[in-house]
């Protein structure tokens, strides 16, 4: 027979919650909808933040700290719906880097994998385990886990660079280590080009051993070779409905994604082109490296231009629509979540 619950069960169960909860016990029912979403539940938000307002803050930051003071000087990406957690989606970090002519960014090393998109301005360096790769717009750059790294600008103008990281992953395992170099500079082992050329050419030395573990051993992908790739490509066939002409970045040594934790891609749109609608669960941080349109993020629209940065959040359907030919560098979560079997997507959806 059912129970008829008693006008007092309410009291009582409130009682038992106050009492439990000093002896850190909590009722599952009341929280189990919550915990077991029908869909991906994000606090990750829509959201654009465009080069016109970047750009000065930026600089008006580069009057205000050095390099060397800040370690770093980067402008986060907050999303908005996670304001003050330092990221842009709830798995990866997002933040604009600006060196000035003549500074450094000390050495150092970190658990946290960390990518680099170039946004503006040559004549930066980045060096990553005694090689050094200069930095020009459009380069994506890889940092690898646990490798020494340090920036340089011995140039005459400011570069930026767009870094992605890894951050939130490894806060959610707490697998966090960082370690400084003595010196401010790491010395440098090997020629510029090196890995490129170990590495980067459908070739690879005999008995090679993966000197960055899980991350490929090329940790600098110059924009001149995409750019080729892609033109290329839109020669050759039809763009796909949904993303253009779209490639992942990969490991050579594996063929798959180029980092562990983060996907990297980059993709071509023709001009006036509309894509079908797009989902997937990883949620992506879009940065727009050539051209002009306006992208719909879950129904939301947004107006973007060179050199603005978007994110899209997980299971948010996704349509771009070019006025000019386009070119966009992106990056998420996936290649974490199909290690564990958790990716899914939709098109059309
Ligand atoms: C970091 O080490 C770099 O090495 C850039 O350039 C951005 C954001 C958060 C934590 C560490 C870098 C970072 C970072």
């Amino acid at each position: 027979m059912a129970s008829v619950p008693k006008p007092d069960l309410g009291a009582a169960r409130q009682d038992l919650y106050r009492k439990i909860e000093k002896h850190n016990f909590a009722p599952l029912w009341e929280v189990y909808h919550e915990l077991i979403p029908d869909q991906p539940v994000t606090r990750c938000k829509p959201a654009i933040w465009k080069w016109a307002d970047s750009r000065p803050y930026l600089m008006e930051a580069g009057r205000l700290i050095t390099a060397k003071e800040a370690l770093r000087r980067v402008l986060v990406l907050q999303n908005p719906g996670m304001r003050g957690e330092s990221c842009i989606t709830q798995s990866l970090f997002a933040g604009l880097q600006l060196i000035l002519p003549g500074e450094v960014a000390p050495s150092h090393r970190h658990t946290q994998s960390a990518l680099r998109f170039v946004v503006e301005g040559t004549g930066a360096y980045t060096a990553v385990d005694g090689e050094r790769s200069m930095m020009n717009p459009g380069d994506f750059i890889i940092t690898p886990s646990w490798t020494w790294h340090d920036h340089g600008n011995p140039g005459s103008e400011p570069v930026i660079w767009l870094d992605g990281l890894d951050l939130p992953i490894l806060r959610a395992f707490a697998a966090q280590f960082h370690e400084p170099y003595p010196e401010e500079v790491q010395p440098i082992s090997r020629g510029e080009g090196a890995s490129l050329a170990r590495y980067g050419n459908n070739l690879k030395p005999l008995g090679a051993v993966a000197p960055f573990g899980k991350t490929s051993p090329i940790f600098s992908y110059p924009y001149s070779r995409s750019r080729e790739t892609l033109s290329k490509l839109a020669k050759e066939g039809d763009p796909d409905a949904c993303h253009g002409w779209k490639l992942e970045f990969t490991n050579p040594l594996t063929g798959g994604p180029a980092m562990p934790t983060i996907g990297t891609f980059i993709q071509l749109l023709p001009k006036g082109f509309r894509t079908s609608p797009y989902r997937s669960t990883d949620g992506t941080v879009f940065q727009v490296a050539e051209g002009k349109g306006k992208v719909s993020i879950g129904g939301e629209e947004f107006s973007f231009g060179p050199k603005d940065t978007f994110v899209a959040p997980s299971w948010h359907p996704v349509t771009l629509e070019t006025k000019e030919e386009c070119v966009l560098f992106s990056y998420s979560d996936r290649p974490a979540q199909l290690a564990l079997g958790l990716w899914r997507e939709q098109r059309d959806g």
